[in-house]
């Protein structure tokens, strides 16, 4: 079955506290270390078998003793998945970090990249994933036509450390942190700087960074037309970055997504793009929140590869718009959730994932046991 083949990776930042500019509400059992961030997304894992993955972010996630971590994973049946770098809570990036126009600056920030490729070199992890926080707030404040060039020599110089086995995935933002122009603000500025740098680097796409009204989809078909999508962060959103659970703000469009990913040839055993989630579970629990997650892409990418691709190819090239139409509404509205609790049974496990967690017991465990959790990253 095609199921099966499905991975998704979680972001050890989601088991963290997390919240807006107002409010970081404090969730208890959050974990305190890494570790035990690895131990509540093997939860995850546990009841879905969906997310054998775990994404890390350097510093949030640094420890002394990567092959050890690799280890406690593996022990909790779960690799270490892509490694995030950070350029954007050092006072030294104020004004940009691989763009900046200090030289010194600039290499502090390739540096930081360089530490992440051998970090990932000790954890056995592919995909060197970049966002910038670069950019600026008021116009003339920057040369962005300079900006671009160094970005460029930047991402070539982190490209040429990649190992043989890495891949660099360099993933956009429309705006945020800077507000008047960034730096790599959408898919065909990160594309024209991967396609620079040679085959080992892609586009990483997340759901949340785009404009309203942005036909995602398109994009996706698009890269996977050049062969330059790396991978995702997904994530839903109402107005901007707001990193609320996948497929909670349209479901719709998750189907459609992961409709061109499929006709794309994005879904697969063949396939190289990365599934990732990117979230903060900011006012519900983050287990369960990472779990609805999981299902929730599970659903969409069930409802896509149930389209009849031969009907509707039929239907587009002979004109039959509303047929076109119809052939991909029926398989959205088809209810894949019976097939799906009991495709978890005949694997051993619950049919209904989340009320199984729920009465497991370990969300009051670790919320007895764990005191001080800390936050997602920022200010930790
Ligand atoms: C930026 C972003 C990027 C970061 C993560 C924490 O908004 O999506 O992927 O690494 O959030
Ligand atoms: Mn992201
Ligand atoms: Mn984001």
């Amino acid at each position: 079955m095609q199921l099966e083949v499905q991975a998704i990776e979680l972001p050890s930042w989601a088991f963290g506290n997390s919240g807006t500019r107002f409010k970081v509400f404090g969730t208890p059992g959050t974990p305190r270390t890494i570790e035990e961030k690895i131990c509540d997304a093997a939860q995850v894992n546990q009841y879905t078998d969906l997310a054998p993955k775990v994404a890390l972010h350097i510093p949030w996630d640094k420890v002394d003793d990567y092959a050890a971590l690799r280890t406690f994973a593996a022990d909790q049946g779960l690799v270490l998945g892509t490694v995030n770098s950070n350029t954007f809570q050092d006072d030294a990036y104020k004004f940009g970090s691989l763009t900046h126009t200090d030289a010194a600056t600039r290499q502090k920030a390739i540096d930081h990249h360089f530490e992440c490729i051998e970090i990932m070199h000790q954890t056995g992890s592919n995909d060197l994933k970049i966002w910038l926080a670069d950019g600026t707030n008021y116009p003339g404040q920057g040369d962005i036509r300079g900006r671009q060039d160094r970005l460029a020599e930047s991402l070539a110089a982190i490209y040429a450390r990649l190992g043989d086995e890495h891949r660099l995935v360099l993933e956009y933002k429309f705006f945020e942190p800077a507000f008047y122009h960034t730096d790599v603000p959408d898919w065909g500025t990160s594309y024209a700087q991967v396609a620079a740098l040679g085959e080992k680097a892609s586009v990483c796409l997340d759901t949340g960074h785009h404009a309203p009204g942005t036909n995602i989809e398109f994009i996706v078909a698009q890269l996977l037309r050049l062969g330059k999508l790396g991978s995702f962060d997904f994530n839903s959103r109402f107005y901007a970055d707001d990193d609320l659970i996948v497929g909670a703000a349209d479901p719709f469009q998750l189907f459609r997504i992961l409709y061109e990913v499929v006709r794309g040839g994005g879904y697969g055993p063949d396939s190289t793009v990365a599934f990732m989630l990117d979230q903060c579970h900011n006012v519900e629990d983050k287990i369960p929140g990472q779990i609805r997650s999981v299902l929730n892409v599970q659903e969409m990418t069930a409802r896509a590869l149930l389209v009849d691709r031969d009907a509707l190819t039929l239907a587009q090239d002979t004109g039959d718009v509303l047929g076109a139409n119809g052939i991909l509404m029926d398989a959205f509205y088809t209810d894949v959730r019976p097939g799906l609790a009991a495709w978890r049974e005949d694997r051993g496990l619950a049919g209904d994932p989340m009320s199984a967690y729920a009465a497991s017991g370990y969300q009051a465990r670790i919320a007895a046991e764990r005191v001080g959790g800390s936050q997602a990253g920022w200010g930790a």
